[in-house]
């Protein structure tokens, strides 16, 4: 209850153009941050570790929302591996994406049939859920994780995913089914960075796309190498490629072995989402998420950003 109380008060508190202390959540661990801009207020989607977790123990997501990037009010959990029947563990990194007046929040979570994991799919009708099962399976099979989605300005929507191949779909406008078959995207030193010492995995990509476009340039946004993961990025001219690799955002920092981005404009700024293991007791399994803000370089490129806290 004081928990509630202390974000109540915070809620209350007037915008200040100072940034929340980080990690942004320091009551639970959170990991996997996504991001989402509607109607003027930012809606933060985690995934959560579990205290003690030892592996990935996660059970449920989580859902935060601000309006001025300093104060956060907690919305709770309002999905789990409970609204996904045919799932029975790891509720990983989602993202969610907004389109004919729902929300949709695509989701690996283990396949209880398979044993592997699969990428689900749940509707709602307000950012803040109740967010239902939108096809009682999986819409994406194969051990696929860590699904990302992209509007396009044409309509057209994609799902990517991927570790350690990096794939995508052409979605339909009813953003539950798609056409057409997975493309898995060529990894190239040139399209994602030569990562040295591992034949199976030739280039830096390893998962957790995180693609968009900005001014014209589309940007896939990734956890590169393992272990431990750095943040670094390709661009392209168009949402298909073809990816030129651009560089590193964010060393490696911090005791998470892990590290996963979202990025964001939003009120005139670029805010940069990520996770490490900065709370106390922290690490790779008991992860939180924390944000950076930053500006673009003039030539859109994105400059290196550096932890609070390592
Ligand atoms: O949180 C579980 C997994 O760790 C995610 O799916 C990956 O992106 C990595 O952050």
């Amino acid at each position: 209850a004081w928990i509630m109380s202390v974000l109540c008060i915070m809620s209350l508190l007037p915008a200040t153009p100072a940034m929340a202390d980080n990690p942004i959540v320091q009551t639970i661990y959170t990991a996997d941050p996504a991001p989402l801009v509607h109607n003027g207020r930012v809606y933060l989607y985690t995934g959560h570790d579990e205290d003690g977790s030892t592996y990935f123990t996660m059970r449920d997501w989580r859902v935060y929302s601000s309006t001025d990037m300093a104060n956060w009010t907690d919305h709770g959990s309002p999905m789990s591996l409970a609204t996904f029947a045919w799932a029975d563990a790891n509720a990983w990194a989602g993202h969610v994406a907004y389109r004919n007046g729902r929300f949709y929040w695509y989701v690996p979570v283990r396949n209880r049939r398979t044993g592997g994991m699969a990428i689900g799919v749940a509707v709602g009708d307000s950012p803040t859920g109740p967010f239902r099962d939108a096809l009682g399976r999986p819409l994406v099979e194969n051990n696929e994780i860590d699904p990302n989605v992209l509007i396009d300005d044409d309509g057209q929507a994609y799902l990517y995913w991927g570790n350690p191949r990096l794939a995508y779909v052409r979605l339909n406008n009813d953003m539950i089914s798609y056409s057409g078959g997975i493309t898995y995207i060529q990894l190239t030193g040139a399209g994602f960075g030569t990562r040295n010492g591992n034949p199976s995995r030739p280039t830096l990509y390893e998962e957790g796309p995180w693609v968009y476009k900005r001014n014209g340039l589309y940007y896939n946004v990734f956890a590169a190498e393992c272990c431990s993961e750095f943040i670094a990025y390709s661009t392209a001219p168009s949402a298909t490629g073809p990816w030129t690799y651009r560089g590193t955002i964010m060393p490696r920092q911090g005791s998470s072995f892990t590290n996963h981005a979202g990025i964001i404009d939003y009120a005139g700024g670029s805010y940069f989402f990520y996770h490490n293991g900065a709370l106390p007791g922290g690490g790779g399994f008991t992860r939180s998420v924390a944000v950076e803000k930053f500006t673009y370089n003039a030539d859109g490129s994105i400059p290196t950003i550096n932890m609070t806290t390592a």
